[in-house]
């Protein structure tokens, strides 16, 4: 959704929420206007600026449910960046709706309902109701909604300051490139946890090397970027960015560029995992180098011959977190980890007939250019209506505009027909077995009722899988980073049917999901099977989330050979043909 669309439709939901407070019998169709109105909104394909500059107020008053005076609205938003009633009302309702509706389980709705029976109007007082159990006793709230409000509340404190990698990288890069482009600084590199892939970022740490650090730090400290400074000095110089976060620039000496590289990537544990092997060598391991005990320098200028000083292999960045990789390096054993290059397919993307933003040609022509040889094409099925998914009468109009897009294509790159079929709360799929039989990749996913048990979940998404027909399990726990908890769910049980069934389990590179994640594939390693790295692409930008995806399966700790859209289209065809 466009973003002032979304902030309109949800000043609307709060307003009939903060009406639905006062209750008054007149104020009852006011609300659901009010509700319709964001209903209509919320599904608007355009962006309302570009109807009313279209057409003015006409132009909006034609659209379902808004009137004349709700387009008013919109147009006083439209022009001055507030709606005078909303403000009014929130004076007398002075509920923090905006870090609220962060919590999962809480909409405008609900949260009108805590203010007016229990006065809750921001996190601190819902949390303090909550351990009052005053929630539970609330029409339309449970024991089960105490649960999933305190949960939601977890992920929302512990999400606080840690962006998204996806969001972050980019603008990491951007920041490396304007400085290595400045000509003041070379050697420009990022160290940290994005290095390491992690999956969210605390702040973002640059290296660089240069002979005029007070320049670079002055360049450094007015970018554009910048919102404030927070500390500057020559070596060291640490910036607030307008996108909500920190990053430290440090420039250090040409001669310790491989010993500060190597201590600013960490991972802490990792480090000190490292330092404890140089100090059994009596040796002495810091930012500037490795030392002899007299002081005598031993190595510093690049990371692969420290390690191989102490006794090492080189240590892939996205392995450094502690978790066995020391004992592997020193036994020379570390995994030949898979890199995007090696990726030649995607198996999980939509297109505009359900909520993609992209024709099946514009999707086509970017896989092309992303490199890819094919793409599985895995629109959504008809249960999950809030993104037009499709029944098999539109799958098999849909195929036809694959054969001959395909036969235009000659294979360049070549397009897989398939589906992302829901996993319906017993466990059937949402598709004909005739209609899946005949698709190239069947991709399945849980997209409703998460509030499962851990067994009837497991037992669900298994009973999805001995079918038979399912190619990729897609997301397979459903977390989405600090905002929903995976679902509970087994997933050596999972992994097990997988294993039987030849089903590969997803590496979804989504920026929000990165599900499976590094730890999951970890805990799998006991298992037979396949994964598949997806960019679940909505757009053709989307293409270049498989990077994400593949910092996961690294951090993993997997090879090529782990992942079945390394193989060329004539085997992976096979792996997908296996199953019927
Ligand atoms: P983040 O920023 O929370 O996503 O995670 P990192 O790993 O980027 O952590 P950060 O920015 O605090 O520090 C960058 C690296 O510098 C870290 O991975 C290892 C190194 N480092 C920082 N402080 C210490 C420390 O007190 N001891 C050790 N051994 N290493 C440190
Ligand atoms: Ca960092
Ligand atoms: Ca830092």
């Amino acid at each position: 959704m466009e973003l002032k669309n979304k902030e309109i439709a949800d000043i609307f939901n709060n307003i009939a929420a903060m009406l639905g407070i006062d209750n008054s019998p007149s104020s009852k169709f006011e609300i659901r206007a009010y509700q319709r109105a964001a209903l209509t909104i919320e599904g608007l394909q355009e962006d309302l600026g570009l109807i009313y500059g279209r057409g003015g107020i006409d132009a909006l008053m034609e659209l379902p449910g808004i009137g004349k005076g709700l387009a008013q609205k919109i147009e006083e938003y439209l022009k001055t960046g507030r709606i005078r009633k909303y403000e009014e009302m929130r004076k007398k309702y002075p509920i923090d709706f905006v870090e609220l509706s962060k919590i999962e389980g809480l909409g405008a709705k609900k949260i009108g309902v805590l203010y007016k029976r229990l006065g809750v109007k921001d996190v601190e007082t819902l949390k303090d109701a909550l351990e009052k159990h005053k929630v539970r006793e609330l029409a339309g709230f449970g024991a089960k909604s105490e649960e999933v409000l305190a949960d939601g509340i977890k992920i929302l404190e512990s999400s606080k300051g840690r962006l998204l990698l996806g969001d972050v990288l980019p603008e990491a890069e951007s920041i490396v490139s304007k400085l290595a482009g400045s000509g003041l600084a070379e050697g420009v590199v990022i160290a940290g946890s994005i290095r390491r892939m992690r999956e969210t970022v605390g702040d973002i740490d640059i290296l660089a090397l240069s002979k005029s650090p007070e320049k670079v730090m002055d360049f450094f400290s007015g970018m554009d970027e910048v919102k404030s400074i927070i500390s500057k000095g020559p070596t060291k110089t640490t910036v607030w960015l307008k996108i909500g976060t920190s990053c430290d620039l440090r420039v250090i000496e040409p001669d310790s560029f491989g010993a500060a590289i190597q201590y600013f990537t960490g991972s802490k544990n990792h480090n000190i995992g490292v330092r404890t092997i140089a100090v059994k060598k009596g040796y002495k391991l810091n930012e500037y180098g490795l030392f002899e005990k007299s002081g005598r320098l031993i190595s510093s200028l690049n990371e692969e011959t420290i390690y191989a000083k102490l006794g090492m292999q080189w240590i892939p960045p996205e392995m450094r977190e502690d978790r066995g990789e020391i004992k592997l390096a020193q036994e020379h054993n570390i995994p030949d980890l898979i890199q995007l290059k090696d990726l030649m397919g995607d198996m999980h993307t939509h297109t505009k007939e359900t909520d993609g933003m992209n024709t099946l040609e514009e999707m086509a022509a970017a896989a092309g250019a992303a490199g890819l040889a094919y793409f599985a094409t895995t629109n959504h099925t008809k249960s999950l209506r809030v993104a037009k998914g499709m029944d098999e009468k539109r799958f098999e109009e849909f195929f036809k505009k694959i054969d001959s897009l395909n036969e235009k294509l000659g294979g360049r790159p070549t397009i897989l027909k398939g589906a992302e079929v829901d996993i319906l709360k017993d466990g059937s799929l949402d598709l004909s077995r005739a209609m899946l039989e005949k698709m190239d990749c069947v991709v399945a996913a849980v997209h409703s009722n998460f509030n499962m048990s851990y067994d009837e979940m497991t037992a669900r998404v298994r009973k999805a899988l001995d079918t038979g027909l399912v190619s990729i399990l897609a997301h397979p726990t459903g977390r989405v980073i600090n905002q929903r908890e995976p679902y509970k769910i087994d997933l050596e049980k999972v992994a097990e049917s997988a294993e039987r069934g030849m089903v590969a389990l997803e590496i979804n590179s989504y920026p929000s999901r990165l599900d499976l994640n590094d730890t999951n594939i970890l805990s799998l390693r006991g298992y037979n099977i396949m994964f598949s790295v997806d960019s679940d692409g909505h757009n053709v930008s989307h293409f270049g989330f498989l990077r994400y995806g593949i910092g996961t399966a690294r951090r993993g700790w997997l090879t090529k050979a782990n992942v079945i859209n390394t193989m060329p289209l004539e085997k992976v065809r096979r792996f997908l043909a296996k199953k019927k």
